[in-house]
């Protein structure tokens, strides 16, 4: 096995040993804390599962780099050598109040270059792939490259906070995108909205603020089925910054970033 596949192996076995972890605990009480504000949570299970992996990834690959949400990674300033981008669960809401809609998200980057990511839905056993250059994966199975679609046949995922007075967007420009498209929804897990948009179950999601580990490994899926993942102007996204996120198939991007989201 060369390095490439040793990590793409260990990943999906971990990824999924997690998960079952995660499952094995639903029947027990969670211990929940806030971050920044009364609605961003963390439970003991986020926490766990962080270290769950870090202590695999280290015991492992002992050169690697570890960049994970609850902080028990390392404080990673510069995307130099191999470094995994880690969210033990994304959609801790969703994790708390529902139970389902919340996946573990591992991205492997390569001197900044996204190389392989891994969303696993813990509840619903899907787990989405993609190895730059390999192509992506839904349970094991290719996935096709990105169809486009008309604008008004589109099935957009939004953050609802786009179609409200904001710092970022323009919410009245949003609200013409709402108008104009068939349907709209909102899963609150980014891992997942963007795993979708890679399967095609989604046909673009746009959001205002998201952080490395929500969007390292959907970038990377999503490029592997030709999808575009930029900011909300266009813009690459920087895989240590926090940023806006808009996903879409090229034409369709284009499309609704000309008439609905540049200035
Ligand atoms: P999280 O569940 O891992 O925190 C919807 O809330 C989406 O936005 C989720 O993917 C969530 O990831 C992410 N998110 C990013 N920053 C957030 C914040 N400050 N509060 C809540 N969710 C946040
Ligand atoms: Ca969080
Ligand atoms: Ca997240
Ligand atoms: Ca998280």
């Amino acid at each position: 096995m060369d390095r490439w596949e040793e990590i793409d192996t260990y990943a999906k076995q971990w990824i999924k040993e997690a998960g079952s972890r995660i499952i094995g605990s639903l029947s027990s009480p969670l211990r929940i804390e806030t971050k920044s504000n009364r609605n961003d949570l963390v439970t003991n299970i986020d926490k766990e599962t962080e270290q769950f992996l870090i202590q695999k990834i280290r015991t492992t690959f002992p050169g690697h780099r570890i960049l994970g949400e609850e902080g028990f990674g390392e404080d990673v300033k510069d995307a130099g050598g191999i470094i995994w981008i880690l969210d033990p669960i994304d959609g801790t809401v969703n994790f708390v109040h529902q139970k389902v809609n919340f996946m573990i998200s591992i991205g492997v980057y390569e001197n900044g270059e996204g190389r392989l990511g891994y969303i696993y839905d813990v509840v619903r056993q899907e787990l989405y792939s993609a190895w730059k250059g390999r192509g992506a994966y839904f349970n094991g199975a290719r996935l096709p490259k990105l169809k486009e679609n008309r604008l008004e046949d589109t099935i957009l995922a939004l953050n609802p906070f786009c179609i409200v007075e904001n710092r970022i967007i323009d919410p009245k420009k949003l609200a013409s995108l709402v108008r104009n498209v068939r349907g709209t929804r909102c899963y609150g897990s980014a891992a997942l909205e963007l795993a979708y948009v890679a399967a095609g179950r989604l046909d673009a999601y746009v959001t205002m603020r998201l952080s490395p580990w929500d969007f390292a490994a959907g970038k990377v899926i999503v490029e592997e089925v030709g999808g575009i993942v930029t900011d909300i102007y266009g813009r690459p996204l920087n895989i240590l910054e926090n940023s806006s996120v808009f996903v879409s198939k090229p034409k369709l991007h284009e499309t609704i970033l000309e008439r609905y989201l540049k200035e």
